[in-house]
């Protein structure tokens, strides 16, 4: 019966069906391949670690059926068969990531700087435009923490609603054709059990995107059961209330037998169906699936599996079973003639073959290409060596260590760098001549290694976001004093009214237009499709944004307070923060992180926790606006770049009066710039966010004691002060204090580390320098627990008053 169905839904001749079939083993066939050799080269140190697809070939070749140019894949280590039966990846690739190959060209889903088995495919072309992704298969890069491929897919998925929906957005018909694609995810059983996976299952049935999430069951996490694992030991089991039905809208939900190929295309295309045309997520639950080598190349699954488990896996084994089915299938047309995929059992042996004959030749090259430079370099450095070490003392340590080098047979740029960095240390005090060659070639070589490994953290186009020009906000004679939120809504205005592919979203963000009105109105003039309201699920917002912003939209996210960015921190840092490095700029995802925060009061209330996100968050920007104007300036900056944020408004700010620009939507606050709110003779004071109202505040304290103090507003937390202008200011009044809500050793440190490190600031001291910062818990709550947890006027005044004390005692007699 599942032959028929197989046929009928194919509509193929029976050649064209027989070749096809046979294609899709030998696609399997050399997956299978690819793991077997892989674990090996692991196991006898050619390679550091590898985890690969062995016993999950089948469904993916029948997801590859599915999935159409246009489409996304977020998922996750075991899907190489897939990538190889989309045509993304093939044997030479597979060992060229598992060496990791430093080198796009070999390894072109990170350069070698993921593990192997984390796929991708490129979505931007090398100037940053987007490449056409309606014309190629579009795979989101992976991550290795489990579960934290689903908050991603799910803002894939919404992305093609909102190109169906926006009808403004169809003409970016290189980006979608109008919302027609699905987004598949897949996931492991086990990792069914992260919060992740609920929280999207959840959010997409509510959203009712196109996504198909497959779930790849083997039994086991590791060597953890599903008993341990999963209620009722089954993930479709537990789901069946997300079943959509007559009266309910929700998902298709099916199950189907990993072994069984035929039954395995005819859910795909059924899946493929619903979701594309109804725009209807799907889950399919794919059993009995099996691990023939184990989860990865760290253990042995003899030590947890019982016999009887490792027998069944045996038998079940989806290539054994997929090659079981070719052998027996049997169909009879209608002259009466009896149709078989193969005549002669040597047929499938001789395809095996070859199979196996292409992955052996792949490695061989990956693993030529691989040492071909490195041997060059070798030799570079060893002419090097030889040509000084005639004219060294130190002849006999020189020989030794190129002797060294030159018996790795296979060496890494470790071992070439060590032994150069080695020789310099030899040839420290002896005279140019002998060491320079040398020298030039360790720091030539150093600078080349970086690109390989040190790239790609921030854009390295033109439209790097610290490259956006500052654009002063303009005022008439007609500005007005407005309170804040109004200029931050206008101009939010202006940017929904210029950019069609920008959407604003988050708890409360559409109705009431934002718990602090800086959206009001604005969902009843742009739509329910482009400002809208979410669930109470900060990860996947993020997520949302994420995918979103990867498909080539320009996702505005919201976190309601800082506080709560930490149910979302692990996808911000793991997946946001990471993406342009681990794809060497080849993905990116410009998403805007709106939050609010700063000098609230309470212990989930205080929004200060700056330096946990500096710590997190390299990768991203981190935007401290002192006023809704900046705020207002650095959205702006974000959009005319491509890069992702997270920007902190000030949350008693809102009420605050600022006149109204006339230029919304386009003037810009530059970032990575410090700017000098108050000029100063006697000290230097750096800080942000609202505490400089405080900062302000105690400056006219100072003053009247006779201390004159510059203050300056950090304004951008990463990156901080490129132009280096903090210690220009030390130069002219010699002492530093930081000023900071956070605990102490949080952003205070960070600032200071750069500017009396990295700027040289120790040079133009004459006070030790200090840090002015909140306590080391929580702040209480209420006027009093804000008080005595933070940084207060009288703190910042007696701090700063004590410096000034100990260089002048005289002058400045003491308080206490
Ligand atoms: C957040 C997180 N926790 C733990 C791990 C370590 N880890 C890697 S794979 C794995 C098991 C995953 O099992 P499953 O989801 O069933 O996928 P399978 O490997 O069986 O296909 C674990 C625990 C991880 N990578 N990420
Ligand atoms: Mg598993």
């Amino acid at each position: 019966m599942a032959n028929n169905t197989l046929e009928s839904t194919q509509k193929l001749s029976f050649d064209q069906f027989k070749q096809e079939v046979l294609k899709d083993y030998k696609t399997a066939v050399i997956s299978r391949e690819c793991s077997l050799l892989g674990r090996r080269e692991v196991l006898t140190g050619k390679a550091k670690f590898g985890i690969f697809g062995g016993g999950k070939e089948v469904p993916q070749l029948a997801m590859a059926k599915a999935f159409q140019k246009g489409d996304w894949r977020s998922g996750y280590y075991r899907d190489q068969t897939f990538m190889m039966a989309i045509g993304e990846f093939n044997p030479r690739h597979f060992f060229a990531s598992l060496y990791a190959h430093a080198d796009i060209e070999a390894d072109s889903f990170s350069a070698g700087r993921q593990m192997n088995g984390h796929f991708c495919v490129h979505t931007v072309n090398n100037d940053g435009t987007w490449k056409n992704l309606t014309e190629q298969y579009n795979v989101s890069s992976d991550i290795s923490p489990t579960g934290g491929q689903m908050p991603r897919l799910l803002g894939l998925a919404e992305a093609s609603k909102k190109f169906k929906n926006i009808s403004a957005l169809h003409e970016l018909s290189h980006l979608s054709k109008q919302g027609n694609e699905i987004a598949w995810g897949t996931i492991g059983n086990a990792s069914t059990s992260e919060g992740l996976f609920f929280e999207t299952i959840n959010a997409a049935g509510v959203l009712q995107v196109p996504m198909v999430i497959s779930i790849w069951d083997d039994g086991y996490g590791i060597s953890v059961p599903a008993e341990y694992q999963t209620t009722k030991q089954s993930i479709s089991e537990i789901l069946k209330g997300f079943q959509r039905d007559e009266k309910n809208k929700g998902y298709e939900i099916f199950v189907v037998q990993g072994w069984n190929y035929s039954q395995l295309i005819d859910v795909y295309q059924r899946a493929a169906k619903i979701a594309r045309e109804e725009h209807v997520p799907v889950l399919i639950h794919v059993t009995e699936l099996t691990q023939p080598q184990g989860h990865s190349t760290s253990g042995s699954h003899e030590r947890y599996k019982s016999e009887e488990r490792m027998l069944w896996e045996k038998e079940f084994d989806c290539l054994v079973k997929m090659r079981e089915w070719i052998e027996n299938f049997e169909l009879t047309d209608e002259n009466g003639d009896v149709l078989r995929f193969c005549e002669d059992i040597k047929e499938l042996e001789s395809l095996e073959e070859e199979a196996k004959t292409e992955v052996r030749e792949a490695k061989k090259d990956a693993l030529n290409a691989l040492l071909e430079p490195i041997l060059k370099e070798r030799t570079e450095l060893v002419k090097i060596l030889e040509k000084i070490a005639p004219l060294s003392e130190h002849k006999v340590s020189l020989d030794k260590v190129k002797r060294e080098l030159m018996q790795i047979e296979e060496p890494i740029r470790k071992n070439i760098l060590d032994t150069a960095r080695r020789a310099v240390m030899y040839l420290r005090d002896e005279n140019e001549e002998v060491k320079t060659s040398l020298q030039k070639w360790v720091i030539n070589y150093k600078a080349q290694q970086k690109k390989k490994y040190n790239t790609h953290l921030y854009s390295e186009l033109p439209n790097n976001a610290t490259n956006i020009e500052a654009i002063a906000p303009v005022y008439s004679e007609e500005s007005k004093l407005v309170d804040a939120r109004v200029v931050l809504r206008d101009n939010f205005d202006a940017i929904l009214n210029k950019y069609n592919e920008v959407l604003i979203f988050g708890e409360d963000s559409g109705a009431i237009g934002d718990v602090n009105q800086g959206l009001e109105g604005l969902q009843q003039k742009y739509g329910i499709e482009r400002v809208y309201d979410t669930g109470i699920r900060e990860a996947t917002i993020i997520g949302q944004g994420i995918g979103l912003a990867m498909r080539g939209l320009r996702p505005i996210a919201e976190i309601q307070y800082l506080d709560y960015i930490f149910y979302a921190t692990q996808v911000l840092t793991d997946d946001l923060a990471t993406l342009r490095y681990r794809t060497f700029g080849k993905q990116r995802a410009p998403l805007i992180v709106r939050t609010r925060g700063h000098r609230l009061e309470g212990i989930w209330h205080s929004g200060s926790q700056m330096g946990s996100l500096i710590n997190l968050l390299q990768g991203m920007y981190i935007l401290v606006p002192r006023n809704m104007t900046k705020a207002a300036g650095f959205y702006n900056t974000l959009l005319k770049s491509d890069e992702p944020a997270v920007l902190i408004e000030n949350l008693n700010g809102y009420r605050l009066k600022e006149r109204m620009p006339v230029n919304l939507g386009e003037f810009t606050t530059p970032i990575g710039v410090v700017e000098t709110i108050k000029e100063g003779q006697d000290l230097t004071i750096v800080s942000y966010g609202s505490t400089l109202k405080l900062v302000e505040e105690a400056s006219k304290d100072l003053s009247s004691v006779g201390i004159d103090v510059e203050i300056i507003d950090a304004q951008s937390l990463l990156p901080f002060d490129i132009k280096h202008d903090v210690v220009k200011s030390l130069k002219k009044t010699n002492r530093l204090a930081v000023v900071d809500e956070d605990i102490p050793g949080g952003a205070s440190a960070y600032l200071f580390e750069h500017i009396v490190n990295k700027q040289n600031g120790y040079l133009y001291l004459d006070s030790k320098p200090i840090t002015i910062t909140a306590k080391a818990h929580r702040p209480a709550y209420g006027t009093d627990g804000d008080y005595f947890s933070k940084p207060s006027v009288n703190d910042i005044f007696e701090g700063i008053y004590k410096m000034m004390h100990e260089a002048y005692p005289a002058k400045f007699e003491p308080l206490y």
